[in-house]
Formats: C-alpha cells, structure tokens, sequence
C-alpha cells in the first residue's frame, strides 16, 4: 500500500493529528472528519518532556502531571505506562491484551533510569502492572531481569493482586483467530500499541520506559525486545534515550535502542539515528521488511525528538510545551 494510502487509512484522534518533519507534504485534501493539522516540525526544546509510541495522549497526560508536580522522570513514566497497562481497550498492552496463540496473556516490561539502573520482566502473566513489576525488580533486587512464575511470585510478594489478563473482547478476538488461522503464528498481525515511554524531567534527568502484551498469538514462550535492555528501550542520562515498537524479533538483532541512542552519542539528531537505525533493518541483505513494522521513538538530552518506522503508518505521541499531540512520524517506504 502506498504512503498516502495509509495515511488516508489511519484513524486519527479526535484531538487531531500533528504532522512534521518530511511527511508534511504528503498528506493529502484531509476530510472534515479526518482533519489533519499541519504544523512547522519543532526545533525549540523545552522540559520537561514526555514523549510515548502509538496514540496516547492520557498516558502523557498522566506523565506530565507527575512531571509538572515536580516529580521525577522515573515516576513520570512508570505512572505513564500505567495509565495503557489498565487500559483494557488496549489490546496490546497490560490487560486486555491479546493471548499467545494458547489463549495464556503473557506480559513483557522493562524500565530504566536516570543511573543506567534497569528493572525488567518477561513472560509475566496475572499481574496487569507489569512496568512497576519491573521496577520493583530494579530497586528491590540485585537482578536486572525476572521471567515467568518466579516473576509473578515476586510481584505477589511485593504486593499486587493477580487478576485474569484475558477480557471477553481479546478471548473473542483470539476464538476468531483460531479459526481462520489454523492456529499458525503471524507475524505482525496485531494492532500495534505496545508503549513506550521517555521522559525528562526539570532536572533534566531522562528515564524511559516499555511494557507490551507481545505479539498477538505468538507461541507460547515468546518474548520480544520490550523487556530487552537495549533492544526495546536504552536510556544513558548524558546522552538520551530510545524505545522500540513493532516486531520485536527484528528490533533484538540491531539492538536497535542501544543503537539508536549510541548514534546519537556519535552526533546524530535523534531523528537521523532514528533513520539510520531502521536503515540496518531494511538494508540487510534478503530483508523482508515488507511483511513487518519496526518503529523507533528518540530524544537527546536537550529535549530534541525523532521518530521513524518502516513501511508503515507511525506516529508518537509528544507532551512539551504545554501541547499533548500525536505526531506522525516518516517511514521507510521503498514497496
Ligand atoms: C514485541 N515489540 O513483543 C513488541 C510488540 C509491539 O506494538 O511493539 N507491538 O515484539
């Protein structure tokens, strides 16, 4: 499909759409009802700052307030990502999230701060939280990463209650997919809204974080890059910090956040290390880059961002300067 094609496709929020960067002239006679705001990219930085994939503007929301009463970036994001994770209409993320291909919802989270201290869980079922699951492992462990039932007895320990994961409306989705897949794992066939979070705060310290239900009627076992330090999110305090969405599998073998943020290191703008990140994607020899999305969400230590995806419709979600906005993002288009 081409670019304007999805554009024309996507449904936008009623808060409208903010489109920068490169895309601006590609969008075409917006409907009333699709009603596209065009507006200059932004250049002037200010904190703090939030930043998130996918549209979610009560997630920033939320994340602002914490960072306008003088909470810290950490606080900003695990509160942020809370706000998707108990978001049942999400059916990517916390409850309400899509199941394995066996009908068992599996979470994937991670969380990393100002320090370079990191928290994170996989395969984490019956506890939507799984973000502050995270971060209890990374201020109340000396591990970095916990994984399934010692995961889930570890969040019961520190406290949360276990609940079913799976609403009617995904046990639903999921009985449909049964049938009309035989039971065959698609790639990328889910609606994306996996979050990812960034956020600086006055200070200027940055901290971000990731949490997911994976991808739709995987296998069982499967985990992706979004508890993956470095692949689905990297944050270094004198640099900045990058997130992850999309097919994680793809994400793992750049080590794509780490990649992204380490080329900002050498120079890059968050956008142009966002561009060369899904260029090593797409740039590989027999990439099959048609079939899947990667995106990728950046912001330096100044408050600058960029965003870029491959192939497919993207857009990040940005508060500053007192604007919550979904922003469309560029995307790598060579079908
Ligand atoms: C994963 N990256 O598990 C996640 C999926 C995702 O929006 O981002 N979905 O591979």
């Amino acid at each position: 499909m081409k670019r304007r094609n999805f554009i024309k496709n996507a449904a936008l929020s009623s808060a409208g759409l903010v489109v920068g960067g490169s895309m601006v002239g590609c969008v075409e006679n917006p409907s009333e009802e699709n009603k596209t705001e065009l507006v200059a990219p932004t250049t002037k930085a200010s904190l703090p700052m939030v930043i998130a994939t996918w549209h979610v503007i009560d997630a920033t929301a939320k994340a602002m307030e914490v960072l306008q009463a003088g909470g810290n970036a950490l606080d900003a994001v695990e509160q942020g990502c809370r706000v998707e994770e108990a978001n049942e209409k999400g059916q990517s993320v916390g409850k309400g999230g899509l199941p394995d291909r066996d009908g068992n919802v599996t979470l994937d989270a991670c969380i990393m701060d100002k320090h370079g201290n990191c928290g994170s869980v996989v395969y984490l079922q019956n506890i939507t939280h799984a973000v502050s699951v995270a971060r209890k492992v990374m201020e109340n462990t000396p591990h970095v990463m916990l994984a399934g039932e010692g995961a889930k007895q570890f969040a019961i320990s520190e406290g949360f209650k276990p609940e079913d994961l799976l609403t009617e409306a995904s046990k639903e989705a999921w009985e449909k997919w049964k049938v009309e897949s035989k039971y065959k794992p698609i790639i990328n066939i889910e609606n994306h809204d996996t979050i990812g979070m960034l956020a600086i705060d006055k200070n200027g310290d940055i901290s971000g974080a990731c949490t997911t239900s994976g991808l739709a009627y995987k296998l069982g076992g499967r985990v992706g890059d979004s508890p993956i330090i470095g692949s689905g999110l990297f944050v270094d305090n004198e640099i900045g910090a990058c997130v992850a969405t999309g097919l994680g599998e793809e994400v793992v073998k750049t080590v794509g956040s780490f990649l992204v943020v380490e080329l900002i290191r050498q120079g890059k703008t968050p956008q142009e290390a966002c561009e060369e990140a899904i260029s090593r994607i797409v740039n590989k020899p027999n990439s099959n880059f048609t079939d899947f999305q990667v995106g990728y969400i950046a912001v330096n230590k100044k408050g600058e961002t960029g965003s870029y995806a491959i192939h497919q419709w993207f857009s990040m979600t940005k508060f500053q300067d007192g604007k919550n906005e979904q922003i469309q993002s560029d995307f790598f288009n060579k079908v």
